[in-house]
């Protein structure tokens, strides 16, 4: 066995949201299969100071980060160059540094990439660091020379066994943390079961990646996974948080009845048949996420989904009448280059029937941004986006503001939050509210989303109301008798309370 070194990864997420970090849960066991110390750090930009005391204290061998494209880059890049600046070695990790390892390694904080999973590469790596070895050998990894010069070796194929790799939950620091309310349930958590997609939508990273390829954990692994779930930290459900849950259908429905646990997970609309709902139904099935995207035809074509625009509609009301509890979480994407305006039209009529025919649906609206290593990418560069100069660049990447040649970015987010307010949260307002949500239904069926007046006064008294406390008070307890929320669509703090 190796000596014991100590290898820490990190992955930074912003305060919003909080999800397992499988990817670094993975790399842990690899590493620690291959006799190695691992600690894992799952953190916010608040934590960064603490973690780096801790670097400087254990001083391990080298530090990985895990990277996906968007503001929470910035932590990373931050945290990478006070590590570089210990003179620890770094490393980044993760699906952003895959699509863009050369760019990564101009950044002189950055020492090595590890391009794809990441299991095998880690372990290779590790001993080479260790041995003086020498890097051009280790298919995955990208790396800088003495003179400076990049080199991206060849790469590493897919680990053909998923079950040789576990993820490490036990070396979370606070599991109940992922804790997720799933329908009544509220001790779900995710788990991750399969890796890829057959699929070959032109806005996400699968295609390029991971080559279209699905496969999964044996039955078995996923059932014992879930049981040590339940019996350590008292699990009442599981959210299946693969990109495609049934990339082999029968198979997949066979292990949710073995599993035998209230669910939710990715569907693509054409599965949702009468009698696949009813099963999932019958299988406890509390919210399907669905990439609905767009209403058009055209611009479903456009971007591959492989996916009619009727089977939309069709697919919600199935939900509606044979699993009415099912909460339908549809994600919509607007600004697409090949969109003309009748097109969003047809995505905003859309959004407004979906939410009328089934109470539970919840449809949600992000700016289309060209994710490089996309197919998509090279028709971006063409119509003329321009992507950022340097990895600092990239953490202003963000769905929720937009940044395109082909949309005003400016309405393109009135047009989301707009769609939070009516669509997702489903609010309601009182008769003292009645004209601010008839004028953004107005906004909503007249495509008008310039000049978001009303949205900057209630910003503007939001912040005044925040900042004095007897209105604060009163604004609390005016709120629930103002405005009310689908308790089952809206998960903002309004319900929380
Ligand atoms: C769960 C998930 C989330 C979670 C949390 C992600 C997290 N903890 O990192 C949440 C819900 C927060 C989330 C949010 C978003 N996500 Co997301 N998300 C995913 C999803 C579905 C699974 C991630 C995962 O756990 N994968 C499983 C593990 C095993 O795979 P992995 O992370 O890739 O890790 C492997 C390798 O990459 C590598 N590796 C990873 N990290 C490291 C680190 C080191 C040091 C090493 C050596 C190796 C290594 O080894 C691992 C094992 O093989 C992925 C799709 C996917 N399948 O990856 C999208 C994905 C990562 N998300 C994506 C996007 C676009 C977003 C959002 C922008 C979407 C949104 N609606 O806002 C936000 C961005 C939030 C932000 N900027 O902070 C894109 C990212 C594209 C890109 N270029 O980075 C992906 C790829 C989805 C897609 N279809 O394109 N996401
Ligand atoms: S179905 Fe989902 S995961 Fe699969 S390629 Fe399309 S967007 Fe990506």
């Amino acid at each position: 066995m190796a000596a014991q070194i100590q290898v820490f990864l990190v992955n930074f997420r912003n305060e919003r949201d909080i999800y397992p970090p499988f990817g670094i849960m993975y790399v842990a066991d690899a590493l620690i299969q291959a006799g190695h110390q691992v600690r894992l750090f799952h953190l916010t930009e608040t934590d960064k100071q603490s973690f780096l005391k801790e670097v400087q204290r254990e001083r391990p061998l080298w530090v990985g980060f895990s990277t996906i494209t968007g503001p929470q880059l910035a932590s990373t890049i931050t945290a990478t160059q006070a590590v570089k600046e210990m003179g620890i070695t770094t490393v980044w990790g993760g699906v952003h540094a895959t699509i863009m390892p050369d760019d990564v390694l101009r950044e002189d904080y950055v020492d090595y990439v590890i391009v794809n999973e990441g299991e095998v590469t880690a372990q290779e790596f590790t001993q080479t660091l260790l041995d003086d070895g020498d890097f051009g050998e280790i298919a995955g990894l990208a790396w800088r020379d003495e003179k400076g010069g990049i080199h991206i070796n060849g790469e590493r194929p897919f680990i053909q066994n998923l079950d040789d790799f576990r993820p490490r939950w036990d070396l979370l620091a606070n599991i109940p943390a992922y804790f997720l309310q799933s329908g009544p349930y509220r001790r779900a958590i995710p788990v991750y079961i399969s890796r890829g997609c057959p699929f070959r939508c032109g806005f996400c990273y699968n295609e390029v990646v991971m080559k279209r390829t699905w496969r999964q954990h044996s039955e078995e692994f996923v059932v014992e996974q879930v049981r040590w779930l339940q019996e350590h930290h008292g699990i009442d459900a599981v959210d299946y948080a693969d990109d495609y849950l049934f990339g082999r259908i029968k198979p997949m429905q066979q292990m949710v009845e073995r599993v035998g646990l209230p669910w939710s997970g990715q569907v693509r609309v054409q599965l949702l048949k009468p009698e696949f709902v009813q099963w999932m139904a019958e299988t406890g099935c509390q919210w399907v996420n669905i990439g609905a995207e767009s209403g058009s035809q055209a611009v479903l074509d456009s971007i591959t989904k492989d996916q009619k625009a009727w089977q939309i509609e069709w697919g919600v009301s199935n939900l509606a009448e044979h699993a009415p509890h099912i909460e339908a979480n549809l994600s919509f994407i607007i600004g697409l280059p090949a969109e003309d305006p009748t097109e969003r039209r047809v995505t905003l009529d859309l959004i407004e029937r979906l939410c009328d025919i089934n109470p539970n649906a919840r449809c949600s609206l992000a700016i289309y941004m060209p994710y490089p290593g996309t197919p998509l990418w090279p028709d971006a560069l063409a119509r003329g986006y321009t992507p950022p100069p340097d990895q600092m660049g990239w953490t202003e990447f963000d769905i929720h503001k937009g940044n395109t040649p082909w949309i005003d970015s400016g309405e393109g987010e009135v047009m989301s939050e707009i769609c939070d307010i009516l669509f997702v949260g489903r609010s309601q307002g009182h008769w003292l509210l009645a004209p601010y949500y008839g004028l953004l239904r107005w906004r909503w069926r007249h495509d008008f989303f310039k000049w978001y007046i009303e949205g900057a006064i209630k910003r503007q008294g939001g912040n005044l109301i925040e900042n004095v406390k007897p209105l604060r008070s009163l604004r609390n307890s005016l709120k629930p008798m103002l405005v009310s929320y689908n308790a089952n669509t809206h998960k903002g703090p309004a319900e929380a309370a």
